[in-house]
């Protein structure tokens, strides 16, 4: 059990003990050969690795890259689009933690726990800043600050989202951890290991990816981002919202055993505290409540969309996770490119399947038959590390995207979409998926008498680092109905 973790807002303007302990550690750490698996590289690596873009950066020398890290031991081993994105990063979190507090307390005789970034902390008109120790040239005895090493967005200072951009709390409305099918708080089922998985969780989708686009520089990829001091703090806050989110009343956490005891092939692996074999083994269950990765905060209301212990009424709920259908209402006819214009695809519905969701969207009497409706994005693929795109409904041909707000789906940052494309991949080039939760959006189209129950017109329009030469492909659009029993 570590200190509690504390809002790096509350901690003190500029260069606070703990901002600069955060500094002297990582300057110590960051000296340390790659090969010391307590060194930052190594635990950069663990989130992803590429030697060659490493040799290219000159992150490394000449010399040999350990063979722990290329053989997939302890390299390469963040998890992504799958129920295990947010265990396998809170046992990371938790390992970092350790490494760095044990550098402070060597340095400088004091205890140290992991600050977070609370940036949509409503309350604190300042919680988008990155704080100034991350941005400041020096340290205060004049030393250069290891806290800007790596390169971000060029003259960041504070996250800036464009107009459209998800960047917003709404994860938190989703009741179940997982449905099968691809839709959920914390990801898609799968039980094994995998670095990149075919469903993002709403929670990994935004604020996660979108905190990586906006800070820019390494933290766009993950083969870079773990480097960037201020990936933990931002760790440690999505981190922070599941946990608020477990503990509020409704939300259903997964207890299903191939999360609870998985991955199933192998189970996640962090190095100990000094990097001895063995290092340290574990599984889902390790990080809750009770298990050696359980962290502490100090405080699960502010910036998490939900308040611990109160019912939160955005949303119906739809009974429990495993007696839920989601089923798949409808597809477009083929793959979909796009460079640096919108492209547009039919998305052909099966009218009775469709007309009764429809129906049912609204319901809220208890044990009513109720439903929602997603898009989902299959096989998405490209070359750029964080690409973003805008998803439209029934965007009249050639019409502005931005003269029409209400038919806006979603937004997504393709957080780890050149990782998860490469075709020679541990992932064979798979791609990424999403789900777009589209059910008020259907709901005022029917309002609106706009609702075709056998066509939906999808448009996705390009946004940061899409281009012509950068295109995305979408393998597959369809439409999900999910239904469940109102509870
Ligand atoms: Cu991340």
């Amino acid at each position: 059990m570590g200190a509690v973790r504390q809002d790096v807002a509350t901690l003190g303007a500029g260069w606070n003990k703990t901002l600069l302990n955060y500094a002297l550690a990582m300057r110590a750490l960051d000296e340390l050969p790659i090969s010391n698996r307590n060194s930052w590289k190594f635990l950069g690596a663990m989130h992803g690795f590429d030697e060659e873009l490493w040799r290219g950066e000159e992150l490394i020398g000449t010399g040999p890259v350990p063979a722990d890290l290329t053989n997939g031991t302890y390299g390469d081993q963040c998890q992504h689009g799958s129920w295990y994105f947010l265990p396998w990063h809170r046992g990371y979190l938790a390992t970092f933690e350790a490494i760095v507090a044990a550098k402070v307390k060597e340095l400088t005789g004091d205890d140290w726990a992991l600050p977070y970034w609370n940036y949509l902390d409503a309350s604190n008109p300042e919680a988008r800043k990155v704080p100034a120790a991350f941005i400041a040239d020096k340290l205060p005895n004049g030393d250069p600050n290891p806290l800007k090493t790596y390169p971000r967005r060029p003259g960041l200072s504070a996250l800036q989202p464009g107009r459209r951009d998800a960047f917003s709390l709404a994860a938190a409305e989703e009741t179940d951890f997982t449905v099968d099918g691809g839709i959920g708080y914390g990801g898609g089922i799968t039980g094994d290991f995998i670095q990149f998985g075919n469903w993002t969780g709403d929670i990994e989708n935004n604020p996660h990816n979108t905190v990586h686009r906006l800070v820019g520089g390494y933290m766009t990829d993950p083969r870079l981002a773990g480097l960037d001091p201020l990936f933990w703090l931002h760790h440690c806050n999505i981190d922070r919202m599941w946990e608020a989110w477990m503990r509020a009343p409704g939300k259903k956490m997964t207890r299903d055993s191939r999360w609870r005891d998985g991955p199933a092939d192998r189970l996640f692996l962090m190095p100990q505290l000094g990097g001895a074999d063995p290092g340290i083994t574990f599984g889902g269950s390790d990080t809750l409540t009770g298990g050696r990765f359980h962290p502490t905060y100090d405080d699960l209301t502010k910036g998490t969309g939900v308040v611990p212990g109160a019912v939160a009424v955005a949303r119906v709920g739809m009974g429990p996770s495993h007696q839920q259908t989601v089923e798949p209402i409808g597809a477009n006819a083929g793959a979909v490119s796009v460079g640096s214009k919108p492209e547009s695809s039919l998305v052909t519905l099966e009218p009775q399947a469709t007309t009764a969701g429809v129906a049912a969207m609204g319901a809220t009497t208890p044990g009513a038959k109720v439903s929602r409706f997603y898009l989902a994005l299959e096989a998405v693929r490209g070359q750029a590390p964080a690409p973003q795109i805008d998803v439209y409904v029934n965007l009249p041909e050639g019409a502005d995207p931005d003269a029409h707000p209400e038919l806006h789906a979603g937004n997504l940052t393709m957080f780890g979409l050149n990782v998860a494309s490469r075709p020679h991949g541990r992932h064979a080039g798979n791609g990424l998926g999403y789900t777009l939760d589209i059910t008020e959006l259907a709901q005022r189209l029917k309002q609106a008498g706009d609702f075709d129950p056998s066509k939906l017109r999808v448009t996705l329009v390009p946004g940061e680092h899409v281009s012509d030469q950068q295109p995305i492909t979408v393998d597959k659009i369809s439409v999900l109905k999910r239904t469940g029993t109102v509870s």
